[in-house]
């Protein structure tokens, strides 16, 4: 296992590759580039420079966490033979840089949904959360929710110039249903697959965040049945999976343990997402609300220790990072990506695999 964290660069938030290198455990960075417009190839000089900038600092760039996928290729136009060419050329520029895993989703129009960017807890923290009722039926409503409500950050996969287009997005994917826009992500994978195989970079899906449709969007990455549809559809190891286990587990009929077990078991969970939820209403018959809770299990609805137990008695051998964090101690600063809770995550995930270690475990 590879203990990692997510940062977006140095000009993009105010957490610095120095405060990371202090967090023990950690040995390297899941990066990106921010300023690449989705669909564009990515320029082998900017990637060089940011792999060197986090190596200076002690600290290794091995995974890039997303090249999101342009929607001609999701909505499947025939522009999108020129985007899977670029993507193809931005998976061989990251392999010169030493980049071995690629996290994407093949969500249409948005790459997660929550109602509340800011939600309080008993504490006095402040967390991300997802209640039903409180999603807008139109999509225009939360979008200004987001921006009035991101302290000017701009958040992963909800980028201002993109989303202009809302409407236009939205007619886009009207004739693309599940059939179809699963019949895009493999022509998509079956496209690059042999690039990937060449430059040994594995590709790894996030599922849906949440594993359900919203706005009568097609959703195609939600549960076990989808994820072993996709490892048979293109079945290499290049073509695997990043776990989410918060995402995973917003579905609550979701066995997440057994999931996390099963594709650890057949080698396609490449990078890990460790995060904990809370059900806010599990007596409710069909109630999904949650929010995000500390790492800690005994704050959240799922076991921790079966989670980090799933991947390392199968043997994982990839890419962990802890997933959001709240807001903590004063800091203010991207929704879900502050430091201090994410450190917080990062040592008790650390903890839990030691003492599996060192208890027998496999
Ligand atoms: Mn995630």
């Amino acid at each position: 296992m590879k203990m990692t964290f997510r940062w977006y660069g140095s000009d993009m938030e105010k957490i610095t590759l120095s405060q990371i290198r202090q967090i023990p455990g950690v040995s390297g960075i899941v990066g990106c580039l921010m300023d690449v417009p989705v669909g564009e190839v990515w320029p082998r000089a900017q990637i060089a420079a940011l792999k060197e900038e986090v190596e200076r600092s002690g600290l290794s760039l091995e995974v890039i966490e997303s090249v999101n996928i342009h929607d001609d290729i999701k909505a499947g136009l025939p522009s999108r033979d020129g985007y899977i060419e670029n993507y193809r050329q931005t998976i061989r520029n990251l392999a010169r840089c030493g980049i071995n895993v690629i996290c994407y989703n093949f969500m249409p129009v948005f790459d997660w949904v929550k109602s509340d960017l800011d939600y309080p807890l008993p504490d006095g923290s402040r967390t991300l959360a997802f209640e039903r009722e409180k999603i807008p039926d139109d999509p225009e409503a939360l979008l200004a929710r987001y921006s009035s409500g991101t302290k000017g950050f701009t958040l992963p996969g909800w980028e201002p110039e993109r989303l202009a287009h809302l409407r236009t997005l939205f007619d886009l994917y009207r004739e693309v249903d599940e059939t179809r826009l699963r019949d895009n992500l493999i022509y998509f994978l079956k496209a690059i697959m042999p690039v990937c195989e060449e430059c040994d970079v594995r590709m790894a899906i996030h599922p849906d965040d949440p594993p359900y449709s919203l706005f009568g969007l097609p959703r195609i990455i939600k549960n076990r049945d989808d994820l072993d549809w996709l490892c048979r559809s293109v079945d290499t190891v290049y073509n695997g999976i990043t776990l989410c286990t918060g995402s995973i587990a917003e579905d609550p009929e979701n066995d997440v343990y057994a999931i996390l077990e099963e594709f650890t078991r057949r080698d396609r969970i490449h990078f890990a997402h460790v995060r904990n939820i809370r059900y806010m209403h599990p007596d409710i018959e069909g109630n999904k609300d949650f929010y995000e809770a500390p790492h800690l299990s005994s704050e959240g609805s799922l076991d921790m220790f079966r989670i980090v137990s799933a991947l390392h008695d199968n043997g994982f051998d990839g890419y962990i990072r802890p997933d959001h964090g709240r807001m903590i101690w004063q800091e203010t600063g991207r929704p879900g990506y502050g430091l201090f809770d994410r450190a917080l995550g990062v040592a008790y995930i650390n903890g839990l695999w030691e003492a599996l270690d060192k208890c027998g475990g496999k």
